[in-house]
C-alpha cells in the first residue's frame, strides 16, 4: 500500500515538486491580494456612497433616528464658525446662481472638487453654502399641500394681516435672502403687512451695506438692528415691538415657504387663543433639496427637556384622518415657526427677556400658552421649509452649555412645579443655575394670569406623558441576576432590542423606569418595554397590549401569562444579554426586585 508520500512521489519529482509547491503559494497569496483588494475597493465604495458630513462629530441625538422621527431641535455640540478660513472667505457674499439649479426644491449635487470647497465652507453655517449660492433666491418650489388642505377655500378680505418676523445671527447672505423672497413670492399681497429682519449683531459683512441695499429693492420689508447680540428671544422680541400686522409670524432665517402657507396660519391665528404652527418640513442641509417631513407628527420633550418629535395621540391621529385639514394641538412647539394673534401674544406676556442666545424658550412658550389658557397646535396645510442642522455655526458667549442650562432652568423653575425638582434632581449639572436665576417677574405674571399647574398640563394636553407622576411607580427594577431593565446610553430610535443594563455604574436616567397603573413600563424618550417576537423590545409608547406588564410577587407577566427573562449568556449578571419573555418556570432569572426612587 501507497502512503501519502508514495502519491506525491509518484505525480511529481525534483524540479517539478518545487514549481507545483511555487504555483500552489503563488495561487494563494494572488487570491489573498485579490481578496484585500476587493474589500478595500469595497470600503471606499461604501464610504463615499455616504453623504461627506457623515465623518463630521456630531451629537447623533440632535438629528434624526433610523425612522426618521426625531429631528431634534433643542440641544447642539458648538460649532466651530469659521475654523481657519481666511477672513476674506468669511465676510463674502459668494452668491452666484446657477440657471435651473435646485428649481422645483430638487437637490444640488456638486463636482468632487467642489465638494472639497464645500467640506472647508461646511462650518460657517452648519450646511451647505455652496449650494445655497447656486440656486436662485427666487427658486420655485412644488405644492406640498395635500388634496384636502388645496380644497380649503379662505376669504382674504376677512383674514387679519401677518407681520412676518425673520431674527439671524451671521446667516448666509443667499439662504437668508431666499427666505425672505419665499415669503414675497408667496403670500397674498393684501395678507402680507410688513416683514421685519432683526440682525442680532452680526459681523459678516456681507449682512451690512450688501444686505441693506437688496433689502431696499423690496417693497415691504425692513431691517431692524440689535447693536449688541441678545439672542434670539431679545431679537424677536425687537421686532415684534414693531409689528403693524395683526398676526405676528415668526420664521428662522433659514427657511423656505411653499404656496398657501400663510391662509391656514391666519385663518387659525384670527381666533386670538392659539399658537399656530405649520408642518415643517425638511431643507436638506447638504444638496438643499425640499423634502417632506413624515406627516403627523407632534413636539414634546424628553426628561432632559429636550425637544422631541413624537407620534400623536391615537386620538389625535383619528381626529386627523378624519378631518386632514383641520389643525392639530401640539403638547410643545419646536419654536422657531410660529404665527399668533399680536394681541394674546403680549397679553400673555411676549417672551422672557431673560432667556439669552438660544434654546429652552419654545418650551417655555409652548407651557405658558397651555398653562394660561391658550392652544399651541400644528397645521400640515401650511408647509414650510426648515434647514435642520447639525451643529450650531455660532458662538455662545460663555459656552453652550452656560447659556442652554440657564434658559432651561428658568423654563423649568418658572413653570415645571414638582417636575422642576424632577429635573434638576436627576440633571444636577443643571442644577447649580437653578438659584442663579431671577424669575420673580416671570412668577408674578403666571399668577396674574391665574395660570394652571405643570399637572395640570401633563393630564389633560400630554396624558401619554412619559414622566413620573405621584400615581405611577417609579425606580429601579433589578434582576436577581444583577442587571437592570433599562436603555443604553445613546440608543435612540424605534425597536430596540432590550437587554440588561449596569445600573451601578450607569447615569441615573439610564436605570431608571416608569411603571404605569395599566402596566406600561416607560423609560426616557417615550420608549415602553414591548414583548416582541421572541425578544423584547423598547418601542415608542402606544395602545399595543404587547406593553401591558402584569407584575405579580417579583414576577412581571405578559397578557398571555410569559414572564419576563434575563437571558443570561455573557457574564453572571446579565448585563448586555437578552430580555424575553418565556414560559414562566422557578427561575433566577425571572425574578425581579422593584427598588422605589423617589421621583422629586
Ligand atoms: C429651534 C428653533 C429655533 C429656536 C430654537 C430654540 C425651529 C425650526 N427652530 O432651533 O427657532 O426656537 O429651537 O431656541 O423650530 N439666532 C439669533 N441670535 C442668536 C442665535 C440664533 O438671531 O444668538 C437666530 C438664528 O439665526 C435663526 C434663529 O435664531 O434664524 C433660530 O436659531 P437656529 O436656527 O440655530 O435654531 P434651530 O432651528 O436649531
Ligand atoms: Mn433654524
Amino acid at each position: 500500500m501507497l502512503h501519502k508520500n508514495g502519491y506525491w512521489s509518484l505525480l511529481c519529482r525534483g524540479r517539478k515538486k518545487k514549481i507545483v509547491v511555487l504555483t500552489v503559494i503563488l495561487v494563494v497569496l494572488l487570491n489573498c491580494f485579490f481578496y484585500v483588494s476587493l474589500e478595500l475597493y469595497n470600503t471606499i465604495r461604501r464610504k463615499e456612497k455616504q453623504p461627506w458630513y457623515n465623518s463630521l462629530q456630531f451629537d447623533k441625538n440632535s438629528y434624526v433616528d433610523e425612522s426618521g422621527m426625531r429631528v431634534i431641535v433643542g440641544h447642539y455640540v458648538g460649532g466651530t464658525n469659521g475654523g481657519n478660513l481666511s477672513e476674506e472667505v468669511i465676510h463674502k457674499n459668494n452668491y452666484a446662481p446657477v440657471p435651473g439649479a435646485g428649481e422645483g426644491g430638487r437637490p444640488v449635487q456638486l463636482s468632487q472638487r467642489e465638494l472639497i470647497t464645500a467640506r472647508e465652507l461646511y462650518s460657517l453655517h452648519s450646511y451647505n453654502i455652496l449650494v445655497s449660492d447656486k440656486i436662485s433666491i427666487n427658486r420655485s418650489l412644488p405644492d406640498m399641500r395635500s388634496d384636502k388642505c388645496k380644497e380649503v377655500q379662505f376669504d382674504l378680505e376677512n383674514l387679519p394681516t401677518a407681520t412676518v418676523i425673520i431674527v439671524f445671527h451671521n446667516e448666509a447672505w443667499s439662504t437668508l435672502m431666499r427666505t425672505v423672497m419665499s415669503v414675497l413670492i408667496r403670500s397674498p399681497a393684501q395678507l402680507l403687512q410688513q416683514i421685519i429682519l432683526v440682525d442680532d449683531a452680526s459681523d459678516r459683512k456681507y449682512l451690512f451695506e450688501e444686505l441693506d441695499e437688496a433689502v431696499a429693492k423690496l417693497n415691504k420689508v425692513k431691517i431692524l438692528r440689535n447693536p449688541e447680540r441678545k439672542g434670539l428671544v431679545g431679537a424677536r422680541l425687537m421686532g415684534a415691538r414693531q409689528a403693524t400686522g395683526d398676526v405676528l409670524v415668526f420664521l428662522d432665517a433659514h427657511c423656505e415657504v411653499t404656496i398657501g402657507w400663510l391662509e391656514p396660519l391666519l385663518d387659525r391665528a384670527g381666533s386670538d387663543d392659539v399658537f399656530i404652527c405649520p408642518h415643517i418640513d425638511l431643507l436638506s442641509e447638504d444638496t438643499l433639496s425640499y423634502v417632506k417631513s413624515i406627516d403627523a407628527h407632534w413636539g414634546a420633550f424628553s426628561w432632559r427637556l429636550h425637544f422631541r418629535w413624537l407620534v400623536p395621540s391615537g386620538e389625535v391621529l383619528k381626529k386627523k384622518s378624519e378631518n386632514p385639514s383641520k389643525p392639530y394641538p401640539t403638547p410643545a412647539m419646536a419654536g422657531g415657526l410660529f404665527a399668533v394673534r399680536k394681541s394674546l401674544f403680549w397679553r400673555l406676556g411676549g417672551y422672557d427677556e431673560g432667556m439669552v442666545i438660544w434654546g429652552a424658550e419654545n418650551l417655555e412658550l409652548s407651557w405658558r400658552a397651555w398653562q394660561c389658557g391658550a392652544r399651541v397646535e400644528i397645521t400640515s396645510c401650511s408647509r414650510v421649509g426648515h434647514i435642520f442642522r447639525r451643529h450650531s455655526p455660532y458662538k455662545y458667549p460663555g459656552g453652550v452649555t452656560k447659556v442652554l442650562y440657564a434658559n432651561l432652568a428658568r423654563a423649568a423653575v418658572v413653570w415645571m412645579d414638582e417636575w422642576a425638582d424632577f429635573y434638576f434632581k436627576f440633571n444636577p449639572e443643571v442644577a447649580s443655575y437653578r438659584d442663579q436665576q431671577s424669575v420673580a417677574n416671570r412668577i408674578e405674571l403666571r399668577k396674574n394670569l391665574s395660570c394652571k399647574s405643570f399637572g395640570w398640563y401633563l393630564n389633560n394636553v400630554w396624558p401619554q406623558h412619559f414622566f413620573p407622576t405621584d400615581d405611577r411607580w417609579f425606580g429601579r427594577i433589578k434582576n436577581e441576576k444583577g442587571a437592570c431593565i433599562g436603555v443604553t446610553v445613546g440608543t435612540v430610535g424605534l425597536g430596540i432590542p432590550a437587554v440588561g443594563i449596569d445600573c451601578t455604574k450607569q447615569a441615573e436616567f439610564e436605570s431608571l423606569v416608569v411603571f404605569t397603573p395599566e402596566g406600561k413600563l416607560m423609560v426616557d424618550e417615550g420608549l415602553c418595554l414591548q414583548q416582541g417576537n421572541g425578544r423584547a423590545i423598547w418601542k415608542s409608547c402606544s395602545d399595543s397590549s404587547k406593553q401591558i406588564w402584569e407584575q405579580k410577587g417579583p414576577r412581571l407577566k405578559t397578557q398571555d401569562g410569559q414572564c419576563l427573562t434575563l437571558v443570561v449568556t455573557k457574564n453572571m449578571h446579565g448585563i448586555g444579554d437578552p430580555l424575553t419573555s418565556k414560559r414562566c418556570l422557578t427561575d433566577d432569572k425571572q425574578i425581579w426586585h422593584f427598588e422605589r426612587v423617589p421621583w422629586r
